[in-house]
């Protein structure tokens, strides 16, 4: 972990670069995968899935009889901690649900604006490492609280051609409505186009290798998707009084994720500064099962800013726009006016980031790599959409309508005027 002093203007981009690069190869591998999906149907999903997962599939679907056998597999206890978490996580989502809306302006007009939900959505779940049951909650539960008639999961299978079967019972208590064995851009291309058996998607959300991101981004515009998730990120502000216990370990279960995660500490305290990079190294040094990966992370990409006071550290936080921050000061709501660019805020010692990952309610699908500079976690709304509403009856028109048309006229539109004008010719 690298220590530096804060100065206003400093070169922050620099300091926090991630080495990603765009791969032209790993571009046109995902075209020429859409290609043969978009031509050859089914037929491709089960070639791209021999060739890249190793699989030979003897169906696409996950049946009744699997989702069963899943069920048992897992043990009842945790089967009951994602229920539990499934119902906050619907609790918490309930409250973004918006409805349609009226009013009336002036007498016989009625303006305003229809909701309805997205009908048909993919949802990507990866294989391999980053599997991870919280997420198939927290991006099928908004889906479903906003009303999305038929919900699509797709994920690899394994060379067995099984799923993860707690993936599987979570995709199931969330109530997901179909589960299809595919992955990579195969499937994202599957879920935009459509094959014999799987239909095509209005969106596609969730989290992917580079493949599936890339695959993503060509199929926009087809489909809606939700944002490319980079790696991730939390930011600790801490004043004098923190425990370096717990920010340590709060700083590492983000660096467990992803050797390019990037865990910050902003402290107005040199000397807790010092203590939080002993207390990571000594906690990493005891029996993380990932301690490799964390290590990457903390070695590479982990910071702790050294400031001058609170005002300070909330400034350099809202230029990072960290995807988690953690305030581990004293009455940390008091500075939540302060928080201007933030995925999710962690207020207090008892709030770590992982009761958010998993629990509390609120979705763990953040914006990442300083995104949150411009959007919002992952919500009901992303699942919503709306239309206007107009209504005029004659005496509302008949008022207004010379000005519509002149207004029409001053564009060259003379169509236009006219369709306000002839209802009232005579
Ligand atoms: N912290 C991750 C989400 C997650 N954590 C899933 C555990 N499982 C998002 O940055
Ligand atoms: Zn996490």
């Amino acid at each position: 972990m690298k220590t530096i002093t804060y100065k206003q203007g400093m070169d922050l981009d620099t300091i926090l670069k991630r080495n990603e690069d765009e791969r032209e190869d790993i571009r046109n591998a995902v075209l020429e995968i859409i290609k043969g999906v978009k031509k050859e149907g089914n037929a491709a999903l089960l070639y791209y899935t021999q060739a890249l997962d190793h699989c030979v599939l003897t169906h696409l679907q996950v049946t009744e009889a699997e989702i069963d056998e899943a069920f048992s597999a897992v043990p009842a206890e945790l089967l009951d901690i994602i229920r539990e978490a499934a119902q906050n996580i619907r609790d918490f989502h309930e409250k973004q649900l918006e409805t349609t809306w009226t009013y009336t302006p002036k007498p016989g007009v009625i303006l305003g604006q229809h909701i309805t939900p997205i009908e048909r959505v993919g949802l990507y779940v990866p294989g391999g490492k980053a599997t991870y049951p919280s997420t198939v909650l927290m991006d099928a539960i908004p889906a479903l609280v906003a009303g999305v008639k038929s919900l699509v999961m797709v994920t690899p299978p394994g060379r067995d051609g099984k799923i993860n079967p707690t993936i599987l019972a979570a995709a199931k208590i969330a109530g997901v409505h179909e589960i299809y064995k595919i992955g990579g851009a195969q499937a994202v291309a599957a879920l935009a186009y459509g094959t014999e058996t799987i239909k095509p998607v209005n969106k596609i959300v969730g989290p992917g290798n580079i493949y599936v991101a890339t695959a993503k981004k060509e199929v926009f515009g087809k489909v809606d998707i939700d944002m490319i998730a980079g790696p991730s990120e939390v930011l600790i502000i801490a004043d004098e009084n923190a425990n370096p216990v717990y920010a340590a370990a709060d700083l590492l279960s983000q660096a467990e994720h992803d050797e390019l995660a990037m865990p910050i500490l902003v402290t107005t305290s040199e000397a807790l500064g010092t203590q939080v990079i002993e207390e990571v190294y000594r906690q990493i040094s005891e029996d993380l099962n990932r301690k490799e990966i964390a290590k990457k992370s903390v070695d590479e990409y982990g910071f702790v800013f050294i400031v001058k006071d609170l005002d300070e550290a909330f400034e350099l936080s809202n230029q990072i726009a960290p995807e988690h921050l953690e305030l581990l000061i004293e009455h940390p709501m008091d500075s939540l006016e302060k928080v201007k660019n933030a995925g999710a805020i962690f207020m207090g010692a008892y709030t770590p980031e992982p009761l958010g990952d998993y629990f509390a309610g609120p979705n763990h699908t953040l914006p990442t790599s300083g995104t949150a500079k411009f959007s919002s976690p992952l919500g009901v709304y992303d699942y919503l959409k709306k239309s206007s509403i107009l209504s005029y009856d004659q005496a509302a028109l008949q008022s207004v309508y010379p000005k519509i048309a002149a207004f029409a006229r001053s564009e060259g539109l003379d169509a236009h005027a006219k369709a306000v004008e002839r209802r009232f010719e005579d």
